[in-house]
C-alpha cells in the first residue's frame, strides 16, 4: 500500500485527466460490452465526482462507468506493473482489456490490482472502472434506513449529514516495481534526551535472504544501518544524534530511504512522539492543544474529488486563523492531505467512514463490524507513517436506540451491549496494529459510560446553544461548562470538544444577535473557547465546520447545504473567523 513513487528503480504514470463516462441504471454495462469501451459516453474528470459535473446525475448514486486508454511503455516490461486507485465511492469493479482484476469495497481508501500480465506493449490499453454508491443499510457510513438524528424525509437517504458524492475522487495510477520490491514499510519514532530513535521494519514481495540497508538523512547528517533479509522481513534500529524533532511549530521532516539490491523507496519521516497522562496530551513530552476543526472534503464541481489548490489554499487559511489540528471528519482524506499536513506541521485526527453507526440487529451489525475493520487495516496501512497523525477515531456519533423515542427498553439494551462490543472491537484492532498512537471516537450526548471509558482521550460533540437551547447562548454556556466538570470528574482523561457550531448565512446580520447571524456564531464560538480556557483538562477544541459544505436535502439544511461554516464554501471567512485568531494567534 506504499504510495506510489518515481525514482531509479520505479515507475509510476498518473491517468488522471478526462475519460469517457457513462451511467448504467439498468446494469447492463458487463453484459453490453462497457468495460471494453463505451458507446455514447460523455467526458468526466478524473480526480472528481460526477454529482457536480453533470447537472442531471447530482443525486444519481447507481452503477456508473468510467473507461480511459493507455499506452505503457515499453522500458517498464521485466517489471511488475500494478494499477491503483486512490479512492472510488463506493464500490468499484476493475478491468483491464476486458478482463476483471477485482473489486473493493469501501469509499475512502485505495487499492490496488497488478495488471503485469494483462497487458499489452504494443498497442493501447483500455482501463475501465465501475463504480456504485448505492446508499445501504449494511454500508458503512448506512444509508435508506431512518436514523435518529436525521429528518425521515431527507434525500437523498442517507443516515449522515454530508452529501454521498459518488465517482473515482482520488488519482489512478499505473506504476511499476522490480520483480523484488519492498512492498511495506513501517516506522516507529521515539526519543532519548536529544537523540531520536527510529525503528525501521521492511516488509519485501519475497523470501529471498538479500542484504539492504536504510539511510536517515536531514540537513547536514545521514545515519545508516544494515538490513537483513529473512523470509522476506528485515529490522533496523538508528540513532539521529541531536534530532530535530517534529511538531507542529517545527514539522521537521528526515528522508528516510529503503535501498535493496534492486528496489528503493523514500519516506518522509518526522520523529515525534505522543501520549496522554492527566487531562492532557503531550506531543515530545509537551502538554499540547489540538486547535482547529473538523472539516470536509468538499468544493464546487470537484465534490469530493482531490483538489490540490484548494487543499494548499485550505491549510494556508487553517493557519491564519492560529489551527494547529483537524479531524478528517467523517472518511480518510486523502493521501496528498496527510503528506502536506505532515510538511505543514498540522495534528490529524485521523477518522473511518463510521458516522452515525446504529447497533440494529446481529445480522447487519456483523457485516458492519466486518467492513469497520477492513477500513480499519487498510488506514492504518496507509497512514501509519504519518507523523502528522497523532490519533486514530474509529467512529463519529455512534447512536443508541433510546427508550421514549418509540423504542422499547430491551433494544436500548441490546443496542448499548452490541456498540461496548462492536466499538471495544474496533479499538482493540487498532491498539494491535498501531500502540504508539492514540485512539478514540467521538461521541454524541448521552452516549454509553461504557462506550466512552474505552478512550484514551474524551471526544465530544457538543450543540448547546444550536439543537439545545438554541438562541439562549448564556444558559447554554452554564450547561456546557457544568457537563464538562462532570466528565473531568467522571473519567479523568483529556477531553477534547471535537464539533461545535452553529448554522450561519454570511451576511445575515442581527442586533442583537439571533441564531443564523454572523454575530450569533461569533458569540457561540467565543463563548465555548472561553468556557474551555479555564478547564485544564480541555486538551482541544474542533469549531464545526471549517467551511459550509454539501448535505443533503431537508428542513434543517437551507440549500442542502450545511453552514457551520467559519468559512463560506468559497472560503470567505465569517466574523467568527476573527474571533478564532484573537484566541489562537498567540
Ligand atoms: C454532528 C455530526 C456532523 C453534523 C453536525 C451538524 O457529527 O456530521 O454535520 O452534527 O448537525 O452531529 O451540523
Amino acid at each position: 500500500m506504499l504510495y506510489p513513487q518515481q525514482n531509479i528503480s520505479r515507475n509510476k504514470f498518473d491517468l488522471s485527466g478526462i475519460w469517457d463516462f457513462k451511467i448504467d441504471p439498468d446494469r447492463m454495462g458487463e453484459r453490453n460490452g462497457w468495460h471494453t469501451g463505451l458507446d455514447g459516453a460523455r467526458p468526466i474528470a478524473v480526480p472528481g465526482s460526477w454529482n457536480e459535473q453533470y447537472e442531471d446525475i447530482y443525486n444519481y448514486l447507481g452503477l456508473a462507468w468510467y473507461v480511459k486508454s493507455t499506452y505503457v511503455p515499453q522500458y517498464w516490461q521485466g517489471q511488475r506493473v500494478f494499477l491503483r486507485v486512490g479512492s472510488a465511492c463506493y464500490f468499484s469493479t476493475i478491468y483491464v482489456n476486458g478482463i476483471k482484476m477485482g473489486s473493493h469495497e469501501g469509499g475512502h481508501l485505495p487499492f490496488v490490482f497488478e495488471v503485469t500480465d494483462h497487458l499489452c506493449w504494443k498497442t493501447e490499453n483500455t482501463i475501465a472502472i465501475s463504480v456504485e454508491n448505492d446508499l445501504m443499510p449494511t454500508r458503512v457510513p448506512s444509508g435508506n434506513m431512518s436514523s435518529p438524528l436525521m429528518p425521515q424525509s431527507c434525500f437523498p437517504r442517507t443516515t449522515y449529514d454530508f452529501f454521498p458524492f459518488a465517482g473515482i475522487h482520488r488519482p489512478v495510477v499505473l506504476y511499476s516495481v522490480p520483480p523484488v520490491y519492498i512492498e511495506d514499510i513501517t516506522v516507529i519514532t521515539g526519543i532519548n534526551g536529544l537523540d531520536g530513535t527510529v525503528k525501521v521494519r521492511v516488509q519485501l514481495n519475497s523470501a529471498d535472504t538479500i542484504q539492504g540497508s536504510v539511510h536517515i538523512k536531514g540537513d547536514e547528517v545521514t545515519f545508516t544501518a544494515k538490513l537483513m533479509f529473512k523470509d522476506g522481513l528485515a529490522e533496523a534500529h538508528l540513532i539521529v544524534h541531536n534530532a530535530n524533532f517534529w511538531s507542529d511549530k517545527t514539522p521537521y521532516l528526515y528522508d528516510l530511504t529503503v535501498q535493496t539490491e534492486q528496489d528503493q523507496y523514500t519516506l518522509k519521516v518526522g520523529v515525534r512522539t505522543v501520549k496522554v497522562q492527566g487531562g492532557q496530551i503531550f506531543l515530545n513530552d509537551k502538554p499540547i492543544h489540538l486547535n482547529g476543526y473538523g472539516r470536509h472534503e468538499d468544493f464546487y464541481a470537484s465534490g469530493k474529488g482531490l483538489n490540490q489548490p484548494l487543499m494548499v489554499k485550505d491549510y494556508q487559511l487553517m493557519r491564519w486563523t492560529g489551527a494547529n489540528s483537524y479531524r478528517t471528519s467523517h472518511y480518510p482524506y486523502s493521501e496528498e492531505e496527510m503528506q502536506l499536513a505532515d510538511r505543514e506541521g498540522f495534528l490529524i485526527i485521523n477518522e473511518i467512514p463510521a458516522v452515525s453507526l446504529q447497533f440494529d440487529n446481529d445480522e447487519n451489525i456483523a457485516i458492519r463490524l466486518r467492513t469497520c475493520l477492513q477500513q480499519v487495516d487498510e488506514l492504518i496501512t496507509r497512514d501509519k507513517n504519518h507523523a502528522s497523525v497523532v490519533m486514530w477515531c474509529i467512529a463519529n456519533e455512534p447512536l443508541i436506540a433510546q427508550p421514549g423515542l418509540g423504542v422499547s427498553v430491551s433494544s436500548n439494551v441490546f443496542s448499548v451491549a452490541k456498540g461496548k462490543e462492536f466499538l471495544g472491537t474496533l479499538m482493540q484492532r487498532v491498539r494491535t496494529l498501531d500502540p504508539t498512537r492514540l485512539v478514540t471516537f467521538v461521541a454524541l450526548m448521552g452516549s454509553p459510560s461504557s462506550w466512552v471509558e474505552q478512550c484514551d482521550v474524551i471526544c465530544m460533540n457538543r450543540y448547546w446553544g444550536w439543537y439545545i437551547l438554541g438562541g439562549e447562548l448564556n444558559k447554554a454556556l452554564i450547561s456546557l461548562e457544568q457537563e464538562l466538570d462532570s466528565a473531568w470528574e467522571t473519567w479523568h482523561k483529556p477531553i477534547m470538544i471535537t464539533e461545535f457550531g452553529a448554522d450561519t448565512m454570511a451576511g445575515m446580520h442581527g442586533h442583537p444577535n439571533a441564531m443564523w447571524t454572523e454575530e450569533y456564531q461569533a458569540e457561540f464560538v467565543r463563548g465555548y473557547l472561553t468556557v474551555a480556557a479555564r478547564k485544564d483538562f480541555i486538551a482541544g477544541m474542533q469549531v464545526w465546520n471549517f467551511a459550509d459544505f454539501a448535505s443533503i436535502q431537508s428542513i434543517m439544511r437551507v440549500g442542502g447545504m450545511n453552514m457551520k461554516g467559519i468559512f463560506t464554501r468559497g472560503r470567505t471567512p465569517k466574523m467568527a473567523a476573527h474571533v478564532l485568531r484573537e484566541f489562537w494567534i498567540k
